[in-house]
């Protein structure tokens, strides 16, 4: 006895003019279809008589609900955060910055003075960004800018080996301050597009990052320039904007 699941989809009954889905399951020993594929459940497709939908992608719809979703809870419940960015100079922290704000890579950046300060929107978090200059005059006033945020990014040039150790002398300098005890910490190894750089691993095994301890820290390869892994950055931040 073979068993064959016949399926009718948007049968329309016109006597009564309404549509309806009909999974209807039964046996069927006479059925041409069913001999045809042995034991396997047979679908039948019925004549349509209805104009055959317009097909709506299923991404397209996707991508409606998730704007919807964000529209509603911007509406209801913005939020706004501080994130502090820093890192020796030239490690791409303005380049990553700029990219993070929906800005052009370019490949001539000016050293930053001071600090630069943008807001990145993603969904509805703000992200109050703050990238502090990285060079030595400027990296005693990292702490005051870290302070009371709700994550720190530490940004290393993930291509330039020699910077390193100076990078993590500054990283646990700056871990060190009473004053940013507990603040999450994101270390990003940006540059992962050149050839020669250092993986996650390398990354946390030189700047010595199994020895921060009370506080969330994670360590990500990511390219400003590729824009790669910038979504997960953002959703790692916007995943502290309540604490
Ligand atoms: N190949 C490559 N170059 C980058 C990347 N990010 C930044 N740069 C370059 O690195 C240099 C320093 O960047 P900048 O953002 O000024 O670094 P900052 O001093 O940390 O702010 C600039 O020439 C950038 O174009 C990247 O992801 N890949
Ligand atoms: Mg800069």
């Amino acid at each position: 006895m073979q068993l064959s699941c016949r399926i009718l989809l948007w049968q329309s009954d016109r006597a009564s003019g309404t549509n309806q889905v009909q999974i209807d399951s039964k046996n069927d020993s006479t059925d041409a279809n069913s001999a045809l594929l042995a034991d396997g459940p047979t679908v039948h497709t019925h004549h349509w008589l209805l104009p055959r939908p317009v097909p709506i992608r299923v991404d397209t719809m996707l991508n409606f609900f998730r704007w919807f979703y964000d529209w509603l809870l911007g509406l209801f419940w913005a939020t706004e955060m501080d994130v502090t960015i820093v890192g020796l100079q030239n490690a791409g922290k303005t380049s990553l910055l700029r990219v993070l704000a929906g800005g052009e890579f370019t490949i001539d950046s000016i050293p930053t003075v001071g600090f630069n300060m943008q807001r990145v929107q993603k969904g509805h978090v703000t992200l109050k960004c703050w990238d502090l200059g990285g060079q030595p005059r400027f990296r005693t006033m990292w702490e005051r800018y870290c302070r009371d945020v709700n994550a720190m990014v530490f940004v290393v040039d993930a291509a330039d080996r020699d910077a390193i150790p100076v990078a993590r002398e500054e990283l646990h300098i700056l871990l060190s301050k009473p004053s940013l005890a507990g603040i999450p910490l994101l270390v990003l190894g940006n540059k992962s597009d050149l050839r020669g750089k250092m993986s996650v691993d390398e990354l946390i095994e030189a700047l010595e990052l199994k020895r921060v301890t009370h506080r969330e820290i994670s360590c990500y390869g990511i390219s400003a320039k590729e824009e790669t892994n910038l979504d997960a950055v953002l959703q790692w931040l916007i995943a502290r904007s309540g604490k």
